[in-house]
């Protein structure tokens, strides 16, 4: 008889999770004096957003988080990241506090706790106060100073019970998606210049939010930063196409992870940038690189690089552009390249020297998943998961500090511009009846968490 020997196992330690955020769940999108957000106000406008689809309601999680979590339980999930929608505390994004916001989360924890999960908490998931965004968003610097305001109140309230705490989720999408493409909301379409300067607020906000849990965290919090930077993966694994790939790398991510590990834009940023690089203020560095506890960071797909030499290719690399039939999902931009969860923590230790790294996100959408017979048959998002543990685990085998593994999503949800169609869940949710069907990649992720190792 042969016995299955491949061993995969995971540290002790490592933490397995799934995510979701605020706007994208909870629905009761004007409940108990919650105020608007900017995708409130976005997703009204006509032509915004696929089938004109809301967040009103979205998974009603906001009067339904103790089944959730009672589900959650049941597939053995010991760790949630969730976000805090900032317009329920502070629904003009001003000081006039909403305390039934602060109540609403209060409650939601204490669930979580009941049903013993522990919450990985975001500070800011893109739902803006629809008020700052009026005046002047992520343009302006009194953003940073309305978010510092928020920051201070939610470590403050909830530090007894949430030790670990993230600032921002993605920047480049909420200022260049927002800002620039205008594909986000607040669906702006505006110069480099002005995307730039929405970098240098949301930077300050981070720091800001580290700020806030150095001082009012308590014993044990830590904080980090989740940034969806861009991902180089070399074509070959050869010592020629590795330092292309990491040149790029360094270059792409000059003007977060490079800004939040040094103290100040690199020259090579502000050259590329010229007349439209960011304006910043005394001190702002020192707020912005504080030290963090990790690293967050949301995988889901990479560029593929090799090493090339000549004029065209003056940086010693060449992206590649991916042939229309490369496999990808339903979301145009998420093309399999799992090799993406291996490099970027690689690079992101030996650049940055992180000590402490979380895949705070790493999921895929499609658009058919039916439920029949009470399941949901999805192998192609098992497939996904299980290639990116694989290369989890080869990274940690390799030194690489990967702490946890976060799966986006828990639960079909609110797809931003792509409305209810995407579905990203490991639980099936129909929008009519609110009903949640586990998928078979939750039964499966179910097991791994508890084996702990790849099946
Ligand atoms: C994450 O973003 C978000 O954090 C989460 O809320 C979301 O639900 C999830 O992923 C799935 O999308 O405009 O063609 O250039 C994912 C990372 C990176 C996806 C930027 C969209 C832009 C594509 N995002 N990307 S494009």
């Amino acid at each position: 008889m042969t016995t299955f020997t491949y061993s995969s196992n995971f540290p002790e330690t490592f933490v397995f999770g799934v995510a979701a955020a605020s706007a994208q769940i909870e629905g009761a999108a004007f409940a108990d004096g919650k105020g608007e957000s900017v995708w409130d106000h976005f997703a009204r406008i006509p032509g915004k957003v696929v089938g004109g689809d809301n967040l009103d309601v979205a998974c009603d999680h906001y009067n339904r988080f103790d089944e959730d979590f009672a589900l959650m339980a049941s597939l053995g999930v010991k760790h949630y990241r969730l976000s805090i929608a900032w317009p329920r505390i502070y629904p003009k994004g001003d000081d006039q506090l909403n305390q039934a916001g602060l109540d609403f989360y209060h409650r939601l924890f204490a669930s979580m706790a009941k049903h013993g999960i522990t919450p990985w908490v975001t500070m800011f998931h893109w739902d803006l106060p629809q008020a700052l965004e009026e005046k002047g968003g992520w343009t302006s610097r009194a953003t940073a100073d309305a978010f510092r305001i928020y920051a201070d109140t939610i470590v403050k309230a909830f530090s007894s019970v949430v030790k670990n705490w993230i600032t921002l989720n993605e920047i480049r999408c909420f200022t260049v998606l927002g800002y620039g493409t205008g594909t986000k909301a607040p669906g702006r379409k505006e110069s480099d210049a002005v995307v730039n300067q929405t970098y240098h607020v949301a930077l300050l906000c981070h720091g800001h939010g580290v700020a806030a849990v150095r001082t009012h965290g308590g014993p044990g919090a830590r904080v980090g930063l989740t940034d969806n930077c861009d991902v180089a993966v070399p074509v070959t694994e050869t010592p020629a196409d590795i330092a292309a790939a990491k040149a790029w790398f360094s270059d792409k991510n000059a003007h977060i992870l490079g800004a939040i590990h040094g103290k100040g834009y690199s020259e090579y940023y502000l050259q590329r940038e010229g007349a439209n690089a960011p304006s910043w203020e005394a001190g702002d560095f020192d707020l912005i690189s504080q030290p963090t506890d990790f690293l967050g960071l949301n995988i889901y797909t990479a560029t593929y690089i090799r090493a090339a030499s000549g004029e065209a290719f003056p940086r010693g690399y060449e992206a590649l552009k991916l042939p229309a039939n490369y496999p990808r999902a339903d979301s145009v931009w998420l093309n399999m390249i799992p090799q993406a969860i291996y490099w970027a923590p690689r690079m992101c230790q030996e650049l940055y020297e992180h000590k402490s790294i979380y895949i705070t996100e790493n999921g895929c959408g499609y658009d058919v998943e039916p439920v029949e017979n009470g399941e949901v048959i999805d192998l192609h998002r098992r497939d996904y998961v299980r290639n990116h543990l694989r290369e989890v685990h080869r990274a940690i085998s390799d030194g690489v500090p990967i702490d946890g593994y976060f799966l986006w999503s828990f639960i079909d949800n609110y797809e931003w511009e792509d409305g209810y169609a995407r579905r990203f869940g490991i639980v099936h949710c129909d929008f009519k009846t609110q009903v949640r069907t586990p998928k078979l990649s939750a039964r499966y992720y179910s097991r791994v968490m508890q084996e702990r190792k790849i099946l």
